[in-house]
């Protein structure tokens, strides 16, 4: 599949008058960062922007949502344009497809080379560290004038995607583009406090129980750890309340591959996957997920039980093979 260009995309973005914007189901940084800065820049222009989500914006991103998230899909149906951020397929939102699919326009701008682009437009570069990089490319073609608003969103989006510029993913544009955004009025360190040093204590115990039960497994190199509903209700904690818990146990010595099982319902297990070295990616595909090579996700329907089996051979067959 062939990318379009931003300018194209621009184009498309500046002639309409309504536009939707869809960051994924349990939105991080980078999904809301990406679409609220997308969301600035279109008010700003003059548009009728909003983000539709269809579950709760975790508190440590609630600073990013200036009114713009709407939960009322039915409100929002058949505007011009229909965007999907930080995601690009169907199943991303779920609950929102039909809202989605009703743009007389489509676009996808993304960063997961797995996406098979949804949109009548695409925008999908799987080298991009974080979409907000995307985003910014973006606005540039928009020629939108990059307010501190839209500076921080954007910053928030690349700095929780690549683990604050520490992952495989950072690269120099990366850098570039905060070095920009600084010129544009960036707040990096109220950002930062925002994002990072704003954690629950209710978040805190479920990430310490968590890892206090984890498993290593393939001697040494893998780790594997359960967020049970229990859990969730015994801590009083949130399943959004679950991230960075995966990427703490990738940091332990030895450990090449990190996983993270998250029951979203009963028979219904969410596995996040992190690599040191090599590619969770594959193993995230074969169970019909995706993502990165770094950083990948799928879900498996069979109990906790089952799914850590099947999960833990295959990546003790992925490890084997290196
Ligand atoms: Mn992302």
């Amino acid at each position: 599949m062939k990318n379009n260009s931003f300018k194209e995309i621009a184009g498309q973005l500046k002639e309409a008058g309504s536009i939707v914007i869809f960051p994924h189901i349990l939105m991080d940084g980078d999904a809301l960062g990406s679409a609220a800065a997308l969301c600035c820049a279109l008010r700003s222009m003059g548009k009728d922007a909003v983000i539709a989500v269809e579950d709760k914006v975790p508190d440590y991103l609630q600073f990013l949502d200036k009114g713009y998230c709407i939960y009322d899909l039915e409100k929002y149906m058949n505007p011009d344009v229909s965007i999907c951020v930080d995601c690009g397929e169907l199943k991303r939102f779920p609950e929102r497809a039909e809202l989605f699919k009703s743009g007389k326009t489509k676009i996808c701008v993304d960063h997961h080379g797995t996406s098979p682009g949804i949109g009548d437009y695409n925008y999908i570069d799987g080298k991009a560290a974080a979409t907000g990089e995307l985003i910014y490319d973006l606005l540039l073609a928009m020629e939108c004038d990059i307010d501190v608003e839209m500076a921080n969103a954007i910053y928030a989006a690349i700095t929780t995607d690549t683990g604050n510029f520490q992952y495989s993913n950072t690269t120099r544009r990366s850098h570039e583009i905060v070095m920009e955004l600084y010129d544009l009025g960036l707040d990096s360190y109220g950002t930062s406090v925002s994002l990072y040093e704003n954690e629950s204590f209710e978040k805190m115990k479920l990430q310490s129980a968590a890892i206090n039960d984890s498993e290593v497994f393939a001697e040494g190199k893998a780790i594997i750890a359960e967020i049970s509903l229990d859990m969730l209700e015994q801590y009083g904690a949130r399943m959004e309340d679950t991230e960075g818990i995966v990427g703490m146990m990738r940091s332990i010595k030895g450990v090449d591959i990190a996983i993270l099982l998250k029951e979203k319902e009963p028979g219904n297990i969410k596995a996040s996957l992190r690599a040191k070295h090599g590619d969770v990616s594959k193993i995230a595909v074969a169970f019909k997920g995706g993502g990165h090579e770094k950083a990948a996700g799928c879900t498996i329907y069979d109990s906790m039980a089952v799914a850590r089996e099947l999960i833990m051979k295959a990546v003790s067959e992925e490890l084997c093979r290196e």
